[in-house]
């Protein structure tokens, strides 16, 4: 026996590996996975071996592919929402298969979902700047919607980083609902965490700047110049942030970073971070220290620590100022009601992560080797006992020795950090790179071998990590089993394709205690640059399989008055403009001609009046920007002026019968005299 011939040595000597290899007659359940008969007739398993053979596959390479591949027709267990970065989409994965599911369209259109295109043109035009389109933005944090702190399936948000704006998706379509525009920051990072209720998104800022968009000068940094957190508060009933219900906290202009919300014991307090205590504004061309060392010069930055119920009693009270006439509560405020206290922590952080009983807050700093682990009984402790020295800006900085309950030195640039349900936490290592794992204190830590708060062991990923996702990762009761290493490069993982590489998502399978952690798959990512994500057990999800009635408009879930039925197409004309009531079913649209005047304004409805599952149409009108996506029962209105006269051929962009092709119509533009 050649060396080489592994999988039936292995089998030859008991191994389970390869179920039934004793018997591959492929007469009954013993041959193969589910009992079915082989394609491979009797020798399924001298089938693999030659693939392995023949791709040069070691064992582990199956066991892998084995543990990730989905046939067809079964499902994943878990689903993973991915930011877009810069993309301004999300990203829907199958987890473990890492299948893309689908791209929703946020901040960006997205022609094949006719988001931004008819559907969707609203909910875009909402999140202008400045009476401004922008039709981008840079996801960074989706945050799924949560019930007693665990994932309940019906929400996700996520912000855009670039203008300071934060989106609501509905998870029973998948789809877009809302673009809320910071009315008084430019930039956000901190965004979006929800508290364990769902009853406020927070939004926390990025880079200071003036409040409002005002000018000032760089050199009035300190007095003109803040920073920020917002508090949006969430309606569930009507699935909307309700704007009315928001307000802000000021805050000094460090620069805040991530938040995180605290649940069961912290629950009503926020924890964010900051970078560039410093107050460093830069200006390397007039020779001041460029900001990423200007930003970098003290040891410690600071930690916030808000108590996020007393904030929102001061809000409700009216103790507020307004800004651009969004409601702040001022810094003085803060510090005089005891809302916000810092506390030091490594310098230049990145991350903020409680853990899944509220009892800890994990920071690391880019800078240094450790996570700190803060205790939030010594917090509270600390604050009573009023062990504080304020900072320049009056803000109580509590005492660090009297609010830290470990550090663990786990290795070069950690990030983020995440925690599953054996009491292990986990922590990006950005410039190793590699992924760290290391026991958890207090409760947590008697579910696992290790000693409380010890470094346990590492895996490497490629290359240079940004966020980790742990399945269920972010709730009171993370599921573990496995981690996403979401990686910023790429390098050699994948077929060159020009110089800008994709992003690659390491699958990592951490069910096992100890030091063992394997990766077991890579996915490329070819859009935007993913940040964040998070993972929901694929069964919590109730989506719909086609609208729950006829002439449904997914804008805002509910029937329209006025939209197109079945058997009373028609083309109404009142003076120069023109009503168009129009179906589609497989496989035509009626009315087929449409004529009207150069001049017009055409206000078309379409309704695709099927009931069948998967039965989209589409509506693709030449020359007029403009697709729509009409999925089973879905309502649209389009409204343009037909200014360019001509005979348009229409049709439906979605493959949907054998006479697709033939589903068209002529839209015909008669010239003006
Ligand atoms: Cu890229 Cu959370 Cu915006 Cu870290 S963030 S990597
Ligand atoms: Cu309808 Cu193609």
């Amino acid at each position: 026996m050649k060396a080489k011939r592994w999988i039936f040595g292995a089998c030859l000597m008991g191994s389970s590996l390869l179920v039934g290899c004793g018997n591959t007659g492929g007469d009954d359940s013993s041959s193969g996975a589910g009992g079915a008969t082989s394609a491979y007739g009797d020798a399924p398993y001298e089938a693999l071996q030659t693939v392995a053979e023949e791709r040069n596959l070691t064992p582990d390479d199956l066991v892998a592919a084995a543990k990730t591949f989905m046939p067809s027709g079964r499902h994943d267990e878990y689903m993973m929402f991915a930011s877009g970065g810069h993309g301004g989409q999300m990203i829907v994965i199958g987890v473990p298969s890492m299948r893309i599911l689908k791209i929703i369209g946020v901040f960006t259109p997205e022609p094949w979902q006719g988001y931004g295109y008819g559907v969707g043109q609203d909910i875009l035009a909402s999140g202008k700047v400045n009476g401004k389109d922008i039709l981008w933005g840079d996801t960074h944090h989706p945050a799924l919607s949560e019930t007693a702190g665990d994932y309940d399936g019906q929400f996700v948000f996520i912000n855009d980083k670039a203008n300071a704006r934060i989106a609501v998706i509905d998870l029973r379509d998948f789809e877009t609902k809302q673009i809320v525009k910071n009315p008084i920051s430019l930039s956000d990072h901190g965004g979006t965490m929800v508290t364990p209720n769902t009853d406020y998104i927070i939004e926390g800022g990025q880079y200071g700047h003036p409040l409002g968009w005002d000018y000032a000068p760089m050199d009035e940094y300190v007095e003109k110049y803040r920073g920020m957190v917002t508090i949006w508060k969430f309606d569930r009933k009507a699935g909307r942030i309700d704007e009315s219900q928001s307000f802000a906290l000021e805050l000094p202009p460090y620069w805040q970073d991530l938040f995180d919300a605290g649940k069961l014991v912290s629950e009503g307090w926020i924890f964010g971070n900051s970078f560039n205590t410093e107050l460093a504004t830069g200006g390397v061309e007039s020779g001041a220290p460029p900001f990423e060392a200007g930003a970098s010069q003290r040891d410690n930055d600071y930690m916030h620590v808000i108590n996020l119920d007393k904030a929102v009693e001061l809000f409700k009270a009216g103790r507020v100022d307004l800004i651009k006439d969004f409601p702040v509560l001022s810094l003085d405020t803060l510090i005089e009601e005891g809302v916000l206290y810092f506390i030091p922590e490594p310098k230049s952080p990145h991350g903020i992560d409680v853990t899944p009983d509220g009892a800890f807050m994990v920071v690391s700093g880019k800078l240094d080797p450790h996570v700190t682990v803060y205790s939030f009984d010594k917090i509270m402790a600390t604050i009573a006992a009023k062990n504080w020295e304020p900072d320049q800006f009056g803000v109580p900085v509590l005492d660090f020795d009297s609010c830290v309950e470990a550090q663990i030195e786990v290795g070069l640039g950690p990030l983020h950090t995440q925690f599953d349900n054996l009491g292990y936490a986990y922590t990006s290592l950005f410039l190793e790179p590699s992924v760290a794992r290391w026991s958890l204190g207090g409760e947590a830590g008697t579910k696992n071998p290790e000693a409380d708060w010890t470094m346990v062991g590492k895996v490497p990923v490629q290359y240079n990590v940004g966020h980790i996702a742990v399945a269920e990762g972010d709730t009171v009761s993370p599921d573990g089993k496995y981690l996403v290493s979401m990686n910023k490069w790429a390098i050699d993982r994948f077929a060159p394709v020009g110089p800008l590489l994709p992003q690659n998502f390491q699958l990592v399978d951490i069910a096992e205690t100890g030091d063992t952690m394997r990766v077991i798959y890579d996915m490329p990512i070819g859009m935007g640059e993913p940040h964040y994500a998070q993972i929901i057990k694929a069964d919590k999800l109730k989506p719909w399989d086609v609208y729950p009635e006829v002439g449904w408009n997914p804008e805002t879930q509910s029937v329209r008055l006025d939209y197109a039925r079945q058997g009373k197409e028609r083309i109404e004309r009142n003076g120069t403009t023109v009503d168009i009531y129009m179906t589609a079913v497989r496989s035509h649209f009626t009315p087929e001609h449409v004529e009207v005047n150069e001049g017009d304004l055409v206000r078309w409805h379409i309704t695709n009046v099927e009931r069948a599952y998967d039965a989209t149409h589409g509506l693709a009108i030449p020359g007029y920007n403009t697709n729509l996506s009409l999925e089973p029962g879905e309502a649209q209105t389009l409204e343009f002026v037909a200014d360019k006269p001509g005979v348009y051929p229409f049709y439906c962009s979605e493959f949907c019968s054998a006479l697709h092709l033939e589903m068209m119509g002529y839209f015909l533009v008669k010239p003006a005299e």
